[in-house]
């Protein structure tokens, strides 16, 4: 086999990564454990920063998301039931997302990286790292169907999420990690309902956060505050929806929430993590295998599309001239960004949610006014939330 780099993980992150390389002409494979049915139709993220989008543009990886992606600008705030509507984009230079699902991400990077003649291996299992400390690490796995494969290569892409095995191979101790709690819990709630807003909804309740997201004109997703340790078992449709009509109301209007088929529910543990550095030997790692972050500020696939940038720019540079000098910034280059949008969603996590202590739940909403009436503090908000 002749992949010069062996990328484990087809999200975001490892198909940017891949066909970035493969587009300069680099042999890579990538390992993928799931189906390809699987990664195009998991639901997870859907907001991708301008400067994500430019990125994928000028790779021509954004054809049909430049089609079928809605842009926006702005967002609602909700405060004992009003709405205040902030215009990011007029604050921030007129940049704005793309509200694209994930899945849709995936499948579009897929098919270029496979229309491109790119290796992927879909179904594998018991993926293993070797001499990753050396100049030639090898990875071996269980095929599809069940043989045991090898992959030599000069440099190995973590990027196979939160939980999978490239991070673990790090010997312990050689990386510091940094983990936080952040004492809330949201029920996630996905449905088959056309968004009740043309811009995404940040509601402050006395019962807790509420949040309306949008993904497309069929399907929304919605988030509610819930206690530490609840189930979505104790979350029946009907309470779902009688609790975010009552989060999410208005005083004196006649907006509506239109109910939908909810289709996922789960209970999302607001967690963040960080590895430093964000490499050991030859092995790099790129998106939630290296970070992971809360989904208040949207940043997740955002900070994956962006590792693979700087990781693709630094591999490309090396193998070309030799020139290590972007090997040796990555970690320190994303880790700035990443440390960044954690720090902005550690802000909004604070501001948008209910503590237990009374004291705090006071400040996060003195926050928030604020946000609604300074012009320091909303350009503040504009800048990090539409992106650096
Ligand atoms: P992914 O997407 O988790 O992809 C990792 C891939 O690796 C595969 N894999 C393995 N393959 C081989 N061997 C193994 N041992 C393997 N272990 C795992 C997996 O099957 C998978 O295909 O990581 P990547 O590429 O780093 O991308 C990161 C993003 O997925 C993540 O940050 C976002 O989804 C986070 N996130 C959000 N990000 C945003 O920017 N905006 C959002 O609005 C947003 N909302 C969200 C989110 C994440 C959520 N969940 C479920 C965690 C909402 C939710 C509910």
């Amino acid at each position: 086999n002749e992949a010069v780099v062996g990328i484990v993980g087809a999200g975001p992150a490892g198909l940017t990564l891949a066909n970035l390389l493969h587009e300069a002409g680099i042999a890579c494979t990538v390992l993928e454990r799931g189906t390809r049915e699987y990664i195009e139709t998991r639901p997870r993220a859907g907001v991708l920063e301008h400067r994500a989008v430019q990125m994928l543009t000028e790779h021509g990886l954004a054809g049909r998301l430049l089609e079928e992606a809605d842009r926006h600008g702005a967002c609602e705030f909700r405060v004992n039931g009003e709405a205040f509507e902030v215009d990011y984009s007029a604050l921030y230079g007129g940049q704005t997302h793309y509200v694209y699902p994930q899945q849709d991400v995936v499948r579009d990077l897929l098919g270029n990286y496979l229309a491109r003649g790119g290796d992927i291996r879909f179904s594998v299992s018991d993926v293993e790292l070797s001499g990753i400390d050396s100049a030639s690490p090898v990875l071996t796995w269980l095929s599809a169907t069940g043989e045991r494969e090898r992959l030599e290569c000069a440099f190995v892409g973590g990027a196979d999420g939160f939980h999978g095995v490239t991070r673990k191979s790090i010997p312990q101790g050689a990386v510091q990690e940094f983990t936080h709690q952040h004492g809330i819990e949201w029920l996630s709630v996905l449905a088959e309902a056309p968004p009740s807003t043309h811009k995404v909804i940040y509601a402050l309740h006395p019962d807790g956060f509420a949040g309306h997201m949008l993904r497309n004109s069929t399907v929304s997703r919605y988030y509610l505050q819930v206690p530490i340790g609840d189930s979505p078992d104790n979350w029946p449709d009907e309470r779902v929806w009688a609790e975010l009509h009552k989060r999410l109301a208005l005083r004196d209007s006649d907006w509506r929430l239109t109910e939908g088929r909810i289709i996922e529910k789960r209970v999302l543990d607001m967690r963040s993590h960080v590895v430093e550095p964000m490499r050991f030997g030859r092995l790099y790692l790129l998106g939630d295998a290296a970070h992971i972050i809360t989904p208040v500020g949207a940043k997740g696939m955002n900070l994956a599309l962006h590792d693979a940038e700087v990781l693709a720019s630094a591999l490309i540079g090396y193998l070309r001239t030799g020139d290590d000098s972007g090997l040796e910034g990555y970690s320190e280059k994303c880790l700035r960004r990443v440390w960044r949008a954690q720090e902005f969603s550690q802000w909004m996590v604070f501001m948008l949610h209910r503590s237990p202590e009374p004291f705090l739940s006071r400040l996060g909403q003195a926050r928030l006014e604020h946000l609604i009436d300074s012009k320091s503090s909303v350009g503040y908000f504009a800048q990090n939330y539409v992106g650096p």
